[in-house]
């Protein structure tokens, strides 16, 4: 009978395995249960040229482990190396396939890629009409790159050879003439080849025709065979974002079915996604609402309950409640139900426990947001404070960066999106020194530059946070005559006066030395723009002399001939001029009383600035015939209805209880927004699907919630505020971490996009972009892999907007 049994299940073994095979879904991408194939679902954008994120795709167990299967022309594709153009996309579903056709405009250079599912694999085959042009022959390869965090320390077979992938890269380079290297993006140059004119090529790690990947791991393992050559390689050799990539060189004059490949990611049978509890890992007070969002697998069948279990003080644990779970229903890929234990309310250590899965223990207490700000203005701000050494006890955050100041920018096309005009619109030649412009100022996110127009906002929203709630917070020392910084040292005045003091600095320089505001004040090579160390290291400090050679330093040591230094983009604009004067409107008022001197000049600038930019703007009006602009912002409409909720309300201060009622409509309308997104979403927040996750809108969202709550609590109630803050806490999709590395949360996420990204830490108080949309239908936010800036990236704009969202929300939360 035994035997019989075997046999029969022997038998019915492929139609088994049938059902087990790959196939093209309603949404475009071939699937099995575990396994996702994605074919150009995201297309190479070629824009900022982070390209981490497109072509074909592998999400593996609900990890996007695999990306970058396309055409490229290097082994190991840096960012701002070529992307290829997506020219056509077509499913064709009698055959199982997709097909893709791309191109590269800078070598008139088209191929077309042909994705088949077969049975548990998929073929890959590369078609050209045309051979590999000549420059390209040797360069043009077919790759794919592998996710280095999930596949380090894992072992891999090549034709039955062993191996494990290295947790640093280590493998072996060799450096070739630089007019061998296909072009990168618009001309620009990732690398400083110290005058050598030649580049530095990876050698594979190993070569064969099968490959294994992660044979000690059933959720990462992926075989792939063809009869071309496979070689692996370490991306991470040029560059710390890069990715394992595997690569064939494609044939040189041949055309048609030019390689194939044969890709079989392993699937674990059955395998269904561990839930993911969102809930707040800062905690709950005992009076607010407290609903766990449970994200599910498709295939996972909800549980009728779920308990909150207390953890006493003892040590032992009990349960404090059992409750319902709600359907909530599908968003994208995932199903999704609520648990609410809002009854419970007594202080304590809590977890959560839905079937075999138990969360991270969190706190129930009154005192769970008192410190949700602290981490965010006591580190991360004074850390991003330009033209200062930031000393932190023994360590030492950065030097004094920009020493030798910023030069005027000649006309330009920018790497990081700026431009400099024909026309400089200064007193200035081109790369000539504009003095003085080496004085205060933020770094702008994970990159060390002034963003003119987001240093305006964090002066605006540290202002803001000043009028509102006056914080006396001291605990940072700050030295403008030093130019020193020092954590945890507190000095006697506020710091968030000393932060509004350090942005104007650099305003008012902008003003008095450019006559306006500059765009940006940003790197002048793309092979220090992507620095990653300390910000005073970035240049050299010696004035850019070009009667030097590279390298060359004067005799007195004070200038060199290597063209490091930043510049200042300084092309006109009457708008940003408007806003700095109204900031420095601001500024003056704020700093009466504490720098009488820096007031003063900011009052003057404001004033010229306000008068020259009116005349600017009437002058291309009457040019263009244009209407002229109303000041009646908060008209109403959908699109806007935040932002002109919050200029309505920001308002009310200055007019009279009239203007109140005459308000209260918009309001109504914001109330009834805010309950929409109930039905939109499962998390009950606005969630944005481009290529930057949009923690600003999420958090701007925030704010006019907890500012509608405060003036008009009869309308928009308490429990409304926390919708922002569970979301940026942990309530949330893919996983449940804190996307705030802040004080007070249990889970707060590990890795962030900062400017420290290469050592795969955070810089504390830090807030993520968080969850990145990748089309067609899932959500992410690595938390062991920070470079994908687009949902790992801290900005200043954002994080002083946090400020602003945590201040006002715990000025709510902590009134009885
Ligand atoms: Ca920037
Ligand atoms: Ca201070
Ligand atoms: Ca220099």
């Amino acid at each position: 009978m035994k035997n019989l049994l075997s046999l029969f299940v022997l038998a019915t073994m492929p139609l088994i395995g049938h059902a087990q095979d790959l196939r093209l879904n309603d949404r475009e991408y071939f699937e099995r249960q575990g396994v996702n194939v994605l074919v150009f679902s995201n297309n190479f954008n070629g824009g900022f040229n982070d390209e981490k994120n497109s072509g074909i795709e592998i999400i593996h167990h609900g990890v996007r482990t695999v990306q970058g299967g396309a055409v490229r022309l290097n082994n190991t594709p840096e960012q701002w190396d070529l992307v290829p153009k997506t020219i056509s996309r077509k499913v064709n579903r009698e055959q199982g396939s997709i097909e893709v056709v791309t191109r590269y405009d800078d070598y008139d250079f088209d191929s077309k890629i042909i994705v088949t599912a077969k049975g548990k694999a998929v073929e890959i085959a590369v078609w050209l009409d045309k051979p590999v042009p000549a420059q390209l022959a040797g360069e043009a390869g077919f790759n794919i790159e592998f996710l280095p965090s999930q596949y380090w320390l894992k072992t891999y077979t090549v034709d039955g050879r062993l191996g494990r992938l290295p947790r640093y890269a280590t493998s072996l380079t060799v450096t070739r003439p630089n007019s061998e290297k296909a072009r990168q993006f618009k001309g620009f140059k990732t690398y400083d080849d110290r005058g050598t004119d030649r580049f530095v090529d990876p050698l594979p790690i190993e070569t064969g025709h099968q490959i294994t990947l992660a044979t000690d791991q059933p959720e990462r393992m992926v075989t792939v065979s063809s009869d071309a050559e496979l070689k692996l390689y370490d991306g991470r050799i040029l560059a710390q974002n890069g990715w394992y990539v595997l690569r064939s060189v494609l044939p040189a004059s041949k055309t048609g079915k030019v390689l194939s490949w044969t890709v079989e990611p392993h699937a674990i049978p059955g395998w269904i996604r561990e839930p993911n509890i969102g809930f707040s890992q800062v905690g709950y007070t005992p009076d607010q609402p407290k609903v766990a969002v449970i994200e599910l697998d498709k295939n996972d069948t909800p549980k009728a309950t779920a308990s909150l279990m207390r953890i006493n003080p003892d040590g032992t644990t009990q349960q404090a409640f059992s409750g319902a779970i709600s359907n909530w229903g599908p968003y994208y890929k995932y199903n999704y139900v609520k648990f609410d234990f809002s009854s419970v309310r007594q202080p304590g250590v809590y977890y959560i426990q839905y079937g075999s899965t138990r969360t991270n223990d969190f706190l129930i207490d009154a005192h769970v947001y008192d410190k949700i700000t602290d981490a965010t203005t006591d580190v991360w701000v004074p850390i991003h404070m330009n033209h200062m050494y930031v000393n932190e006890g023994y360590r030492t955050w950065h030097g004094e960066p920009f020493k030798e100041g910023y030069l005027q920018a000649p006309e330009s096309d920018h790497f990081d999106l700026h431009r400099q005009g024909p026309t400089t619109d200064t007193k200035y030649k081109p790369l000539e020194l504009i003095p003085g412009l080496n004085v205060g100022g933020f770094f702008d996110a994970g990159d060390f530059d002034i963003e003119t127009g987001s240093n305006i906002n964090v002066v605006q929203n540290f202002i803001r946070t000043w009028e509102l709630f006056k914080p006396q917070r001291d605990e940072t020392f700050v030295s403008q005559q030093q130019r020193y910084v020092d954590l945890h040292r507190p000095d006697g005045v506020p710091d968030i006066l000393q932060f509004i003091e350090h942005g104007t600095l650099n305003l008012v320089a902008q003003a008095e030395q450019i006559g306006h505001m500059a765009s940006t004040l940003s790197n002048s090579v793309l092979d220090n723009y992507h620095h990653l160390g300390d910000a005073a290291s970035i240049t050299d400090g010696l004035h850019y002399d070009p009667s030097l050679k590279p390298y060359e330093v004067s005799a007195d040591g004070k200038r060199s001939g290597t063209p490091d230094d930043m510049w200042a983009f300084t092309t006109r604009s009457p708008r940003l001029d408007l806003q700095a004067a109204d900031v420095l409107t601001s500024a003056a008022r704020v700093l009466k009383g504490y720098n009488d001197e820096l007031a003063a000049r900011a009052q003057r600038q404001a004033d010229r600035l306000r008068k020259e930019a009116n005349q600017l703007l009437e002058q291309q009006r009457a040019r263009t015939n244009a209407p002229a602009m109303t000041n009646d912002a908060w008209l109403f409409g959908d699109a806007s209805i935040v932002r002109n909720v919050q200029v309505a309300i920001d308002s009310i201060p200055m007019k009279d209880e009239a203007y109140r009622q005459r308000i209260r409509p918009l309001v109504e309308k914001f109330a009834a927004y805010i309950k929409s997104f109930d039905q939109q979403n499962p998390y009950g927040v606005p969630i944005g699907l481009g290529n930057w996750a949009g923690v600003n809108m999420v958090l701007n969202f925030g704010i006019a919630v907890n500012y509608a709550h405060i003036y008009f609590p009869d309308i928009v109630s308490k429990d409304e505020v926390y919708r922002v803050s569970n979301w940026l806490y942990g309530c949330h999709p893919y996983h449940n971490y804190s996307f705030v590395a802040v004080v007070g949360a249990a889970r707060p996420k590990q890795v962030f996009y900062g400017n420290n990204r290469a050592d795969f830490s955070f810089i504390p108080g830090n807030v993520a972009p968080g969850l990145l949309f990748r089309q067609p239908d899932h959500f992410e936010n690595y938390d062991d892999w920070p470079f994908l800036w687009g949902q790992n990236e801290g900005t200043i704009a954002g994080n002083t907007q946090y400020i602003i969202f945590g201040s006002s929300f715990k000025n709510i939360v902590t009134q009885q």
